[in-house]
């Protein structure tokens, strides 16, 4: 892939007037997504940020049709609208399901795994905010190791964050990827070639949120980075089996090394109850982790 900040469409597909937070994550990526898919895209959401986002009928600040759906059913309703596309011979048209990591780590994943398993042509992505950030920063299976959420009754949360994107590798699907709005040109890449593919594609955004994370709006760019700085957040795409690092991840196995995770942690008052056995153990899990993926990429 080549990056180019010339290449990304101009159009804009979010208006001004959204009702997600300040330094929002999820919005940024959200701009971009939406430029590389361009006009023939129909979205199907559950209830999220994202649907708080889209406003409340009959405005929204989005310029794509949506049907809004149910957790559970998310990739089911994308399922629906695909086949309702083939029946009427409209394949140009690309269907996309967008949630939340609640939505899709914990009570999407059953209609998830049952759509990627026959290959249904659609574009799926999970927005990892880590945690029920819609209700107020409910602990999720994607909150990390040591971070505050209110419903982690000793204050911080116990287990590793689950790593979704491996459960979704196992479905050998034609395209996955990860992503974050720290780093716009490779997600906007990502994206324009996902559309250009059949069949399920599974894109992973890693979505500061302000309030959720506790940190100042104008540091989302700031924290995304360091995450993928730290090795917390891995930039790869996987296309037909082959694993390859992008953009920082990719400079920083061949020239940088990683920056220890508590960059990452300090900056942020979910992490402020963490204990020095917890910063260790997630320290070990994304050095772990990050070896593998260097061992796994190639090019
Ligand atoms: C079955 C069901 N349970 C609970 C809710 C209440 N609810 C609405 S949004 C939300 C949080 C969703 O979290 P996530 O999918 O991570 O998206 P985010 O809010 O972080 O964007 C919850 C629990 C609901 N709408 N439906
Ligand atoms: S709570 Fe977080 S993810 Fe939701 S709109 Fe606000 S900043 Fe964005």
């Amino acid at each position: 892939m080549q990056e180019n900040i010339f290449k990304i469409n101009e159009k804009e597909y979010i208006m001004p007037g959204s009702r997600a937070c300040q330094g929002c994550g999820l919005t940024l990526a959200y701009r971009y997504l939406l430029k590389a898919l361009r006009e023939n895209t129909i979205l199907t959401i559950p209830a999220s940020c994202l649907c708080v986002l889209h406003g409340l009928y009959p405005i929204t600040p989005v310029t794509v049709p949506c049907l809004n759906t149910t957790f559970a059913s998310t990739a089911a309703s994308a399922s629906g609208i695909a086949a309702g596309l083939a029946a009427l011979n409209k394949p140009d048209i690309t269907v996309v399901a967008m949630a939340g990591d609640g939505s899709t780590y914990d009570m999407g994943i059953q209609s998830l795994s049952g759509a990627a398993e026959r290959n249904t042509d659609f574009i799926y992505i999970c927005y990892d905010n880590e945690g029920y950030m819609n209700t107020g920063t409910q602990r999720s299976s994607a909150t990390p190791l040591g971070a505050m959420t209110t419903t982690t009754p000793i204050n911080t949360k116990q287990d590793q964050k689950k790593d979704l994107v491996k459960i979704m590798e196992a479905h050998d699907l034609p395209y996955l990827a990860t992503t974050s709005p720290a780093y716009p040109i490779d997600l906007y890449e990502k994206f324009v070639k996902a559309k250009r593919i059949k069949g399920t594609r599974y894109m992973h955004i890693y979505s500061p949120c302000p309030p959720g994370w506790m940190y100042p709006t104008k540091d989302t760019i700031r924290i995304g980075k360091l995450a993928v700085e730290t090795g917390m957040v891995i930039l790869f795409e996987i296309e037909d089996g082959r694993l390859r690092l992008t953009g920082r991840s990719k400079t920083m196995a061949s020239k940088g090394k990683k920056q220890p995770i508590i960059q990452y942690v300090e900056r942020q008052g979910r992490f402020k109850k963490m204990s020095i056995e917890q910063l260790n153990t997630l320290q070990a899990w994304v050095d772990r982790r990050w070896d593998d993926y260097l061992r796994r990429a190639e090019g």
